[in-house]
């Protein structure tokens, strides 16, 4: 049986850009999505079905020797608060589905099966904290967070269960903030104002923005998003009882983020219109990460510059993009 990577929810914003980056390892990858895929990959196996289907995630781990899953399938925090009942479904049946079925393979096999699941800041809550730590108070306010916390326990308790075995799942997770992508316009996230202003702004569009202008939230661009998910997936082991992992590049609130456009783009026009489904969200996820764990157990380099991240990396990016198109 040949090795493989198994990547879910490929279609999605990072998942995406992941694919990308594993299609350059001499691997076979098997890519699920419910969407059908524009982009080919010779390494790479398409699937176009659902992570709910318990019979082709069986066979996925039937017909290959899974190595390591990366696992995106997921509704965002609005898409979720919309449908709550296909959230529980995708977020946490769907995602135990996977690391149930990992944990067999693995088991099986007498193997550990690297998992990386994408957690999300949604997991604090209620109120807004600053330089927010791993530990700190965890009440979801969101049908969201609560699925994405749910999954972090549940993927931790797998994890300690196959320490113990001595084979099963090696689970590894990222709490991403607010993703910035000069490639692709998200929609169904409360963090989307972000990347939806930078790609208005290069398109000479207005943007009506439905969070407050004082509403400061931590991103993440979409370079340093692919880097920490290798990254942390490259080490044979971490040595961590922790397996969920704060992770940030900058701390920003919707003023300066259009400071940081204007500069560029000095006619970006941008009129609020504050949404509650939106504020109330923000309200309750921190306005900045502490990462020190993450520094300190798998080497992740904490260095925040918004100058930098907009002129040199964001701003070129997006105009190579739609330079090509
Ligand atoms: C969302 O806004 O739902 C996501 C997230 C921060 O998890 N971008």
């Amino acid at each position: 049986m040949n090795d493989a990577i198994l990547i879910t929810g490929f279609n999605g914003e990072i998942g995406t850009q992941t694919l990308l980056s594993l299609s350059q390892r001499q691997i076979p990858i098997i890519a699920l999505d419910i969407n059908k895929s524009d982009i080919k990959y010779d390494n790479v196996t398409y699937i176009k079905d659902s992570i709910l289907n318990e019979n082709i995630i069986k066979s996925i781990f039937n017909d290959y020797n899974i190595i390591e899953v990366y696992h995106f399938a997921a509704l965002l925090s609005q898409s979720a608060n919309n449908n709550p009942e296909l959230a529980n479904q995708v977020n946490e049946e769907g995602s135990k589905l996977i690391i149930n079925t990992a944990m067999n393979h693995g088991k099986k096999h007498e193997s550990f099966i690297k998992i990386f699941f994408p957690s999300s800041i949604a997991v604090y809550g209620p109120r807004k904290l600053k330089n927010a730590q791993e530990l700190d108070i965890m009440k979801p306010q969101t049908i969201y967070g609560r699925n994405k916390l749910a999954i972090e326990q549940f993927g931790t308790h797998k994890h300690e269960e196959s320490l113990e075995l001595g084979f099963g799942i090696d689970f590894r997770c990222l709490r991403f903030p607010g993703i910035i992508s000069p490639f692709t316009v998200p929609s169904g996230g409360t963090t989307d104002f972000a990347p939806q202003m930078l790609h208005a702004a290069f398109n000479n569009e207005n943007y009506i923005c439905k969070v407050d202008s004082l509403t400061r939230l931590p991103f993440l661009g979409m370079k340093n998003t692919i880097k920490v998910i290798i990254d942390i997936m490259s080490f044979k082991i971490i040595n961590s009882k922790l397996r969920a992992f704060n992770v940030q590049e900058m701390s920003l609130n919707p003023t300066e983020i259009i400071e940081q456009l204007q500069k560029e783009f000095p006619k970006f026009i941008v009129d609020f219109d504050i949404d509650s489904k939106f504020q109330s969200i923000a309200d309750t996820w921190p306005e900045s990460l502490n990462c020190d764990e993450a520094s300190e157990k798998w080497n992740f380099i904490n260095k925040q510059n918004n100058d930098v991240t907009f002129k040199e990396y964001l701003i070129p990016e997006i105009k190579k993009h739609y330079g090509k198109h």
